[in-house]
């Protein structure tokens, strides 16, 4: 016999999940008793966030780095709630997520129970809120339907659009005695299915034996296949470009590479696209949406546009395309080039292209002898002096818009683990912080670095003591300007008020120093210069650099304010 609660973990266990991110309660403690349980005997174990959004935040990214659903959990309420940024970003993010929330037990409900949230007459309706950023959330109202429930959600979480899906579970529900181990082989199920549109493949390879000239954009959802996209890019000899939460796939000295298209992107890639000799454009696996479509730009969304998707609400995005490709992405491109390679047919006029330099704007601005440090220096460096394991990830605000534009590995192998990450559409301050920390478990023997706002830190920067429990090595790059410096250049640049944006000046190495932290404060480029960071990124726990950056330099954030509607 085991609790509901118990088989719950051992689910988990079965699909390799390690960890679940949360904070405990009453509502919610028989899953930590089998957590704790299962901790012993070396199963999932419980890591404890400071503030649940972190929770969130950490297994959106335990979930980037692993590829396996990333878990988190809740008190009945306010814990709850609390959860609602962390997974509402990671639901427009498209990254699975496991939600568990407690509630109280069943014979209470309606009867204003403390944190009562089941929308039985008394309190919120913690799943009601849930649906709108889930693809499932329902209450487990029976020990019975546990199992069910939870594998559906599980499966949902992945397919056809991966995302987070909730389930709320009464306390004597968690308790209820089971006398069953798993009767599914959850792992065997949540394996992809790779069905792929034949008819349109063979479109795909009329249209490609056509073209004179391709242009190829990169989204998110090529992880899994960029070794095949990239193949067929070599192949045909077609330049690509890459979405913002795309870059992390690709080297930038690829030959072929053109840059970044959409926010923070880069000219060269502007120009890729606009290229008049272009008559066919592929865009691969992406959701289309305001930061990685450049705005909706009319020179990716015309009719020499071809759209592949897995996901049928991406393809929903692209009316004007002349051909839609649905199936895993991985399994179009691999039927492509067999198909190509046997029938040893032309593919496409072999255009004699050149490597180019992608155009970065102020190169001039990443000089070293610079006093305040600019921040586009600060990029070039991380990205020259971190190993070539590094996961990045950039936060919300103007740490975002400097790593688009001016981070790039220099020694890159190629992975299908992005070595920048990224949030779009939802954008939450401090996801990055968080999402640091669920990296960094995920994957310890690589290095991880946060670049985030001194407003991002001072919003989630709590979660930083996680790092420091768990004995992670994470480096937090804290952008310190004393300001909402992407709000404020906002506004600078739209002639709006200069309103609400200034922050109190803090000094974040000895914040860091009072939690037990190590802290370096940068002011010059000299200062970083003559930081040994080889040795940071061996320490086993997180430092945080204060980089004191030029407040004055503008981030590369045009499109926001075009699409804002505030463009001068
Ligand atoms: C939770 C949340 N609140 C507000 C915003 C709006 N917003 C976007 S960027 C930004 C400023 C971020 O400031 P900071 O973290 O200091 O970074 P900086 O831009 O100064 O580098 C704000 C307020 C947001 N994206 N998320």
């Amino acid at each position: 016999m085991m609790d509901a609660a118990d088989l719950v973990i051992a689910y988990l266990e079965q699909i390799g999940v390690e960890y679940v991110f949360g904070v405990p309660g009453g509502g919610i403690e028989p899953l930590y008793n089998a957590l704790a349980r299962s901790a012993r005997r070396g199963g999932p174990r419980p890591v404890v966030a400071r503030h649940e959004t972190g929770a969130a935040f950490m297994a959106d990214g335990y979930a980037r780095e692993t590829g396996r659903v990333g878990v988190c959990c809740a008190t009945s309420g306010p814990g709850s709630t609390n959860l609602i940024t962390g997974v509402a970003c990671a639901y427009e993010n498209e990254i699975p997520l496991l939600v568990i929330s407690g509630q109280p037990s069943l014979h209470l409900l309606g009867r204003g129970a403390m944190q009562e949230s089941a929308g039985s007459g008394t309190g919120i309706d913690t799943v009601a809120m849930f649906r709108s950023c889930t693809r499932y959330s329902a209450l487990v109202s029976h020990s019975d339907q546990l199992e069910s429930q939870l594998v559906s959600a599980l499966l949902s979480a992945h397919q056809p659009t991966p995302g987070p899906v909730h389930l709320s579970i009464p306390l004597d529900v968690q308790r209820s005695p089971m006398a069953c181990t798993p009767a599914y082989d959850l792992a065997r199920l949540l394996l992809p299915p790779s069905p792929v549109d034949d008819a349109a493949v063979q479109a795909l390879r009329a249209q490609l034996e056509r073209a004179h000239r391709v242009v190829m954009l990169i989204g998110s959802g090529c992880g899994e296949a960029i070794d095949v996209i990239l193949d067929l890019a070599e192949t045909i000899g077609a330049v690509f470009v890459v979405t913002p939460d795309a870059k992390g796939f690709v080297s930038p000295r690829h030959p072929l590479y053109r840059g970044v298209f959409g926010f923070a992107g880069h000219q060269s890639a502007v120009a890729a696209m606009n290229d008049a000799h272009v008559d066919l454009i592929l865009a691969v696996g992406s959701c289309l949406g305001e930061f990685n479509s450049n705005g909706w730009c009319q020179s990716l969304l015309n009719s020499r546009l071809v759209h592949i998707d897995a996901c049928e609400a991406h393809l929903l995005r692209s009316p004007m395309a002349r051909l839609h490709v649905r199936g895993r992405i991985r399994a179009v491109f691999e039927r492509l080039l067999d198909l190509m390679r046997r029938d040893g047919g032309r593919a496409l006029a072999a255009t004699a292209l050149k490597p180019v330099e992608t155009l970065v704007a102020d190169p001039d601005k990443r000089v070293p002898d610079a006093a305040p440090i600019k921040p586009q220096y600060l990029m070039r460096e991380l990205g020259r002096r971190c190993p070539s394991d590094t996961r990045f990830l950039a936060d919300t605000g103007n740490s975002i818009a400097w790593a688009i534009h001016h981070l790039d590995l220099h020694d890159y192998r190629p992975s299908t683990r992005a070595w920048l990450r990224v949030t779009m559409n939802f954008a939450p301050m401090g996801w990055a912080i968080g999402g640091a920390v669920g990296t960094a478990l995920a994957n310890p023997a690589a290095p991880v670095v946060c670049i985030t706002g001194d407003g991002s830190l001072l919003m989630n920067g709590q979660e930083m003591t996680v790092a420091l429990t768990e004995k992670l090595t994470v480096v937090f790059v804290i952008l310190n300007d004393a300001a909402l410096g992407m709000v404020k250049h906002g506004q600078r640049l739209a002639g709006a008020e200069q309103v609400g944006v200034e922050l109190p000046p803090v000094d974040f190495c000895l914040l860091a120093e009072s939690m037990g932290i190590p802290g370096h404060v940068i002011r010059t480029a000299g200062d970083l210069d003559g930081l040994d960071l080889d040795a940071i990124l061996r320490h086993p726990g997180p430092t945080v650099l204060d980089v004191r950056i030029d407040k004055e330099e503008v981030p590369p954030m045009g499109l926001r304010l075009k699409i804002l509607g505030t463009a001068k």
